[in-house]
């Protein structure tokens, strides 16, 4: 029974505020247990306040438009555990190499009249080989040509591979940290968190923008989580663009029989996301296909306001373009 004792005492919620105070001698803007405590918060607490979060910074009905397309697609010599694309697993992924500039330009296009704003070109590689940066430098500056924002994901970048990027017209490149520090040895052994970080810096350092973000459902606790939000928030700039995913289990690789994740703990992670970094775009992104549209409803009002939009992530599937487009209707969304 609701009664004015319980009504009063939710009036005296403890709301958080949002922080947007620059590292000052070196204390960080969000500590571990301000972030743990949000996920401790009681659902519609922590909804409640993300979403007020979200309408001051930016139009809650307004999503922005990416799409993906894999242009180097398997082989990957990477072992990290949620990917169909290593070629250390045995899984239904064929290695196919470096794609036509034709044929992503015709895809481009495609994804441009079906509304996109931005286009993320994604290659399964540790990271890029000079000839083959080359040639991602011509599908960028082709790319933006049509009017598109452009974005890669590479892997890993040397010095200088930032600064060609930017100079073809690179305006985003993603290299998500994946997890926290201290869950990441198990899920991937071939590359460190700090190759990870190594490459965000130069990727900041050239002036482009970054979008990072993470996975959940890997078998990590709540606490991992809070650490990767307490990665991700306190960076000296919050990334512009958080993909936060949904693990997408593919037969054959480590991570395909894992307890799937509750919903409900999905849209907790993008609520913590939306009050911590909350000038940054947060992109619901892989896990769409398997959420029904209440649960994608319940995460644009918690502060996501980007997705992947198209038949096709990178190798695994993601709603009709048809299906999403009666949601927004649905939801009276419009369309970035
Ligand atoms: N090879 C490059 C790299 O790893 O940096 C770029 C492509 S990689 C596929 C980009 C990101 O996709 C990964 O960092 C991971 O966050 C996400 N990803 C890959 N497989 C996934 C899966 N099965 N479910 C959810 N996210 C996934
Ligand atoms: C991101 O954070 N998620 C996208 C994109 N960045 C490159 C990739 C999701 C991949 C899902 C598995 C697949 O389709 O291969
Ligand atoms: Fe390779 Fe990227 Fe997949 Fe890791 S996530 S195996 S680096 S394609």
């Amino acid at each position: 029974m609701t009664t004015q004792k319980s009504v009063e005492n939710h009036k005296k919620l403890h709301f958080i505020k949002p922080k947007e105070k620059l590292k000052e001698n070196n204390i960080e803007k969000w500590s571990k247990k301000e972030i743990k405590s949000l996920f401790q918060l009681p659902f519609n607490d922590l909804v409640y306040q993300s979403h007020v979060i979200h309408r001051a910074n930016f139009n809650p009905n307004e999503v922005q438009l990416s799409t993906l397309l894999s242009i180097k697609t398997g082989g990957c010599s990477e072992d990290c555990g949620y990917c169909p694309q290593s070629a250390r697993f045995d899984t239904e992924v064929k290695n196919e190499p470096l794609m036509d500039i034709a044929e992503v330009l015709a895809s481009a296009k495609l994804a441009k009249e079906a509304g996109a704003s931005r286009f993320c070109m994604g290659a399964a590689w540790r990271g890029p080989k000079e000839k083959d940066l080359n040639s991602v430098k011509e599908m960028i500056f082709k790319v933006k040509e049509l009017g598109l924002e452009t974005c890669a994901t590479l892997g890993m970048l040397k010095e200088g591979q930032a600064e060609e990027l930017k100079e073809a017209g690179l305006d985003y490149y993603n290299h998500n940290l994946d997890t926290s520090p201290e869950f990441y040895g198990d899920i991937i052994s071939t590359r460190t968190y700090q190759n990870r970080l190594d490459t965000l810096e130069r990727v900041r350092e050239a002036s482009i923008n970054v979008c990072c973000g993470g996975i959940v459902g890997l078998g990590e606790s709540i606490d991992d989580r809070v650490s990767l939000i307490s990665q991700l928030a306190n960076m000296e700039r919050p990334p512009e663009s958080v993909p936060i995913n949904l693990l997408t289990q593919v037969e054959g690789t480590p991570l395909s029989n894992i307890e799937k994740l509750d919903h409900f703990d999905f849209i907790r992670t993008i609520a913590v996301a939306r009050i911590t970094m909350p000038k940054s775009f947060v992109r619901l992104s892989a896990g769409r296909e398997i959420m029904d549209d209440g649960i994608q409803a319940l995460a644009f009002f918690s502060g996501a306001n980007s997705i992947f939009y198209g038949e096709q992530l990178l190798t695994t599937g993601n709603p009709d373009i048809e299906k999403d487009k009666k949601l927004f209707n649905r939801l009276n969304l419009s369309t970035l």
